[in-house]
């Protein structure tokens, strides 16, 4: 199969809700190779009039490496297709298995690319975000070049409100809440020991994919606890200290 025809069955995955046996079942697949796919994939949303709105990375908490069974630092590309609004209601037939995990979001204000000497500086705001990470491949269970092909689980993000990034990030508590009812709390310094790094290590992964950052993009730093299934009806918010809430609810 081809790096075009792989991300054909992973789009027609998505589109259609259904998931699909790991790639790496019927063939190998190394990293470089599943970036190239994730790059045709996000490419045939673009080519749909989608517009990216930032990256994701993902692993850069234990508790999320734990939860998956991969250790590497991986990363995604976030559209404009994917983002929801603080307080939107999603269509649970549109996911096919999706699970929500609490995030920080950074707002790009200066271009961040190979050149930028500190990207923290290019940062505008920073805000609590939810992810919901859906991925295409059957069981939810993939290797590492299987969810890189797979644009990182990504499904959809939310961003609460944007707070001055001069906001000390270091040791935030974090709680994502499911009807009300704590199930998950973490510390922003699960995150690579300081969300700070993930803008570091953002610049840098995309720097090396030849992408500049662009003004009005998001970065989602990753998650600092493990993932929850969203199910039928369910409610869920995440709480940080400092920064705010940001929420979602599931359709009946
Ligand atoms: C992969 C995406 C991981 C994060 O925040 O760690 C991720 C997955 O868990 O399916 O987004
Ligand atoms: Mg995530």
């Amino acid at each position: 199969m081809s790096v075009a025809v792989m991300a054909g069955v992973l789009d027609t995955a998505a589109r259609s809700a259904r998931a699909v046996p790991r790639l790496t079942e019927e063939r190998e697949l190394d990293v470089p190779q599943a970036y190239a796919v994730q790059r045709a994939l996000v490419d045939l949303r673009l080519g749909r009039g989608e517009r990216l709105a930032g990256i994701k990375l993902g692993f850069t908490s234990a508790a999320k490496m734990r939860q998956m069974g991969v250790s590497d630092l991986i990363w995604g590309r976030l559209t404009d297709a994917m983002r929801l609004a603080d307080g939107a209601h999603l269509e649970l037939g549109n996911f096919v298995h999706p699970r929500i995990e609490p995030e920080i979001a950074f707002l790009i204000g200066d271009r961040i690319d190979e050149r930028t000497a500190d990207p923290v500086r290019a940062i505008e705001a920073v805000a609590p975000a939810y992810e919901i990470i859906d991925s295409r491949y059957e069981g939810f269970r993939f290797s590492l070049p299987d969810v890189i092909a797979d644009n990182s689980s990504s499904a959809a993000f939310g961003v609460g409100a944007w707070r001055a990034p001069d906001t000390e990030l270091g040791n935030l508590g974090m709680l994502l809440e499911i009807d009300g009812r704590v199930a998950e709390t973490g510390s922003s310094a699960a995150i690579l020991g300081h969300p700070l790094r993930s803008v570091h290590a953002a610049a840098r992964l995309a720097a090396t994919a030849g992408l500049a950052l662009e003004p009005g993009w998001v970065i989602l730093a990753g998650a600092a606890t493990a993932a929850v299934a969203l199910e039928r009806g369910t409610h869920a918010r995440v709480r940080t200290s400092v920064l705010g809430t940001v929420e979602v609810t599931v359709h009946d």
